[in-house]
């Protein structure tokens, strides 16, 4: 029997260890759909919305991300930490994986009749029938991502709150202060938000919060075993190509734009270091070459002892493994990409190079200069500074 003792003591202590992992934060929690943009902009909102919940001293329900599969009608949720770690984001501020919220807390902390969608003001249903002037609603589950995004974790709500005039720029005004005084956590013990409570592109401030997301270790492991078993052994230059044709109509619009998108990284946030021009956003294949050689010839002349030996490519569309092969070929460089579409590896892999150039408007590239910049190590962007402006400042590079 003794045996049975010791079971019993070790199963409540396994239950009692459990129930303390997830105690009820009473300061309240903040969750939102990141229900804009693909990674790039989501990634962008995850860092705003850390800030503001640190700021309202709110814990953080990590939402799983939001993905688009080609000819899927309702979008994918994936894990928060699919691909990064939970506990780094700790050290910055107190977080919780919706799955475990939803699991361990909600029932107590958020019951299913007390659960209230927060917007700015009214959004109107795109179902007419549903519109009732006499009860503005958030429609917090109408559409894509939006409806897909709380089923997964079978949420539906009770009722709207519009928070306006309230705004989510903690950095630069006293607006945490007015939130926590408006929504006090005994009565509003979750402010559960249709879009992320953040900016984009992300603020500078908030830029840093970058390094306390770290790639789970599935991803940093393939990324390590691709780097170690495909690419020749020497340092290698990683590029991102973003030419595919959602990109093409994007660029468009940069002839009425001053910034477009992740611009204000290379372009500075108030246009401090230029305006757009049409290369930043579509550098031609001529431009990339003549930047990827020179970016080359930098690197033997000023680490000598690192020679690069291989680029690695990551593209949306059009990765011109061929025509970069053929540029490089007498120069004993040879050109990589993943065998198989994979954005994420794609991005762990480009954090991981010793030099990177990528595309100053594209968030997705922007997340990767975020990431560098962490570690230190060295990005550029294609066709910026701007080819003219470089040419008159070679004399001075060159002295
Ligand atoms: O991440 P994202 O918001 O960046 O959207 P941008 C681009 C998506 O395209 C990524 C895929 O999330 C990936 O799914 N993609 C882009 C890539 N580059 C690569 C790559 O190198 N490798 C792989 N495997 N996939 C803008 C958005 O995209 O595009 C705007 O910010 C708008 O909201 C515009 O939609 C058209 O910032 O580049």
């Amino acid at each position: 029997m003794q045996w049975l003792k010791l079971l019993i003591y070790f199963i409540s202590i396994l239950i009692l260890n459990t129930n303390a992992e997830f105690e009820r934060d009473p300061n309240g929690y903040i969750a939102y759909c990141p229900c804009m943009g693909r990674f790039g902009n989501q990634a962008d909102h995850f860092l705003g919305s850390l800030a503001f919940a640190q700021a309202l001293n709110r814990t953080l329900i990590l939402p799983p991300w939001v993905e688009y599969r080609k000819g899927e009608m309702r979008s994918r949720q994936v894990p928060f930490d699919t691909y990064f770690e939970v506990e780094p984001l700790q050290e910055f501020h107190r977080v919780i994986l919706m799955s475990d919220f939803m699991e361990h807390l909600a029932d107590e902390v958020w019951p299913a009749n007390e659960r209230i969608a927060f917007c700015y003001m009214e959004r109107k249903s795109l179902q007419q029938e549903k519109n009732n002037p006499d009860e503005p609603n958030c429609h917090a589950k109408d559409g894509n991502p939006f409806g897909p995004f709380w089923d997964t974790y079978s949420i539906d709500f009770v009722g709207s709150e519009f928070y306006g005039p309230l705004h989510f720029d903690v950095r630069h005004s006293s607006i945490a202060t007015k939130w926590q005084e408006n929504y006090k956590a005994d009565k509003w013990p979750v402010l559960a938000f249709t879009g992320a409570p953040a900016s984009f592109p992300v603020q500078l401030e908030n830029r840093e919060l970058q390094r306390y997301l770290v790639w789970s270790p599935k991803y940093r492991e393939a990324a390590r075993e691709f780097i170690r078993t495909v690419l020749p052994r020497g340092a290698f230059i990683g590029l991102h190509l973003r030419n595919g044709i959602d990109w093409v109509r994007a660029c468009e619009h940069i002839k009425d734009s001053q910034q477009l998108f992740a611009s204000p990284q290379c372009l500075g946030y108030k246009n401090e270091r230029g305006e757009l021009y049409q290369e930043l956003c579509m550098p031609t294949k001529e431009s990339i070459i003549r930047q990827l050689k020179r970016t080359i010839k930098n690197v033997r002349q000023s680490q000598p002892k690192n020679e690069v030996k291989s680029v690695f490519v990551a593209s949306d569309s059009n990765h011109m493994i061929a025509e970069l092969t053929n540029a490089l070929s007498r120069m004993d460089i040879s050109v990589h990409k993943l065998p198989e579409d994979d954005p994420y590896l794609d991005l762990a892999i480009l954090g991981q190079s010793n030099h990177f150039i990528g595309n100053c408007i594209s968030s997705y590239s922007a997340f990767v200069k975020r990431e560098r910049d962490t570690h230190g190590f060295p990005s550029y962007f294609w066709s910026f500074p701007k080819e003219k402006e470089r040419q008159q400042s070679k004399p001075h590079e060159e002295l």
